[in-house]
């Protein structure tokens, strides 16, 4: 038998989560088309293309009994009225849940079942665990004025299911209302 070798690695604060060694993926905003509600907002911001988020991805072989874990470092910034997110995402095999751990920065996780409820649970500073369970899709949401940094541990098999997601969104949205105060009201645009 040929063993994997351990791994044991310290997540740079400093430098925002950078996981050395690992897989970096970076999403702009011109990656999330479609994604928010303020469309004039976005081709208004679209001319400057922020980075929204980056990944930090160290991943196994899709095989089921293993574990990935990826650090996001997630930028503050709203489209319009409503907070940078990641795009968020159903596992391809559904039943497979995963753990957020937040590292820095405040937000919080949007979770939808496949029929549309939601709901939504405050990372409200380093420290917060989230447990995302199975068949629930998961995005999270950056409330706050610096980057929103998390820890997520997933089967290795989970995989990602965009889809639903990118066409039909999340039942809520969280924006900042005139006065400043964090929202988290119905999707105007939701259709069941
Ligand atoms: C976390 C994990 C990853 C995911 C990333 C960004 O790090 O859940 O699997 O890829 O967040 O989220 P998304 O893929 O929805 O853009
Ligand atoms: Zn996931």
């Amino acid at each position: 038998m040929e063993y994997k070798r351990p791994i044991g690695l310290d997540i740079d604060l400093e430098t925002g989560g950078v996981i050395p060694g690992a897989k970096k993926l970076v999403r702009r905003l011109s990656d999330l088309k479609g994604y928010f509600l303020d469309e004039e907002a976005y081709n208004e911001l679209l001319k400057e293309d922020p980075v929204v988020y980056e990944v930090y991805a160290i991943e196994q072989e899709e095989k089921e009994g293993d574990l990935n874990f990826a650090t996001t470092v997630l930028y503050p910034g709203k489209v319009g009225k409503e907070f940078f997110f990641t795009k968020g995402h159903f596992h391809a095999k559904a039943d497979r849940a995963e753990i957020y751990y937040g590292i820095k920065g405040k937000g919080g996780m949007l979770l939808q079942t496949p029929e549309g409820e939601a709901e939504w649970i405050p990372m409200g500073g380093p420290g917060t665990v989230v447990y995302v369970p199975p068949y629930w899709a998961h995005r999270t949401v950056n409330t706050g004025n610096e980057p929103f940094i998390f820890l997520a541990i997933y089967p290795s098999d989970a995989g990602h299911d965009y889809g639903s997601i990118k066409e039909k969104g999340f039942s809520k949205i969280v924006i900042e209302e005139d006065g400043g105060e964090v929202k988290v009201v119905d999707n105007p645009r939701w259709k069941e």
